[in-house]
């Protein structure tokens, strides 16, 4: 379909939608090695520590809610780990049987643990907690296994210093990243219920910001919502994010 199509039909749809809430983040929880600093707002969060696999994760479950915000490494230090994961449940860190989503972006390939982390953005299944070795470093089992790779950023590393908008939706059967409103990650399949969290593995001074949540509107089943209302909403949040950024 063309751009402009999926514009107008974005536009419609945000027509009749109301504009996403602010998350307060002072309800989420540091869950990990790392150092999760809120701001005074209580609606960004920054983690400061060079350090192993660490999460920030939500109060509530997240089927069924889209959450959107923009991710900033504000420094030139360092090219490892940011992202997110989905149905992640406390205690996940650390625990020897998980089943979430885990989606990461690294940005620099590179060798350790006897293995090689490659750059770009991917979404993976974790079912064995996500410890400071080579299954979380290079997505290798028994605790990590890849999914796929994002369309256009799967082998291309975030930038020093850059903010970029991200979308993510949520149901039992599908999972969706926008970056900078480009869909570069849709995934079906079936995804346990549980929290929204940040991630951080190994990368100093991640500010992750201006976060907000906004409910999926309902389908036929109100868990499940049809995958073109997905697609719609995914278009109508990015051309949101998009307008608001310019
Ligand atoms: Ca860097
Ligand atoms: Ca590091």
């Amino acid at each position: 379909m063309k751009a402009s199509i999926w514009m107008a039909a974005g536009a419609m749809l945000l027509a009749g939608t109301a504009q996403g809430a602010a998350v307060n983040l002072s309800t989420w929880t540091n869950e990990g090695g790392g150092n999760w600093s809120l701001a005074a707002d209580n609606n960004s969060v920054r983690q400061t520590l060079n350090g192993p696999p660490t999460v920030f994760y939500s109060d509530f479950n997240g089927q069924g809610i889209a959450l959107s915000g923009e991710i900033t490494v504000q420094t030139g230090s360092d090219d490892d780990y940011i992202g997110f994961v989905l149905g992640f449940s406390p205690g996940d860190v650390s625990a020897a049987a998980t089943d979430f989503i885990l989606v990461d972006w690294k940005q620099g390939t590179q060798p350790f643990f006897g293995c090689t982390a490659q750059a770009g953005l991917a979404v993976s299944r974790v079912t064995g907690g996500l410890p400071d070795n080579a299954a979380t470093w290079c997505h290798n089992s028994p605790s990590v296994t890849e999914l796929a790779r994002g369309s256009n950023l799967g082998s291309v590393g975030w930038a020093d210093n850059t903010t970029y908008a991200f979308d993510l939706l949520f149901t039992a059967a599908q999972i969706q990243v926008f970056v900078d409103g480009v869909l570069e990650l849709d995934i079906t399949g079936t995804f346990n219920d549980g929290r929204f969290g940040f991630y951080n593995y190994s990368q100093s001074t991640v500010l992750y910001s201006a976060i907000e949540e906004e409910v999926v509107p309902p389908g036929p089943n109100p868990s499940v919502p049809e995958p073109a209302t997905l697609v719609l909403l995914g278009a109508g949040i990015a051309c949101y994010r998009l307008t608001r950024r310019s």
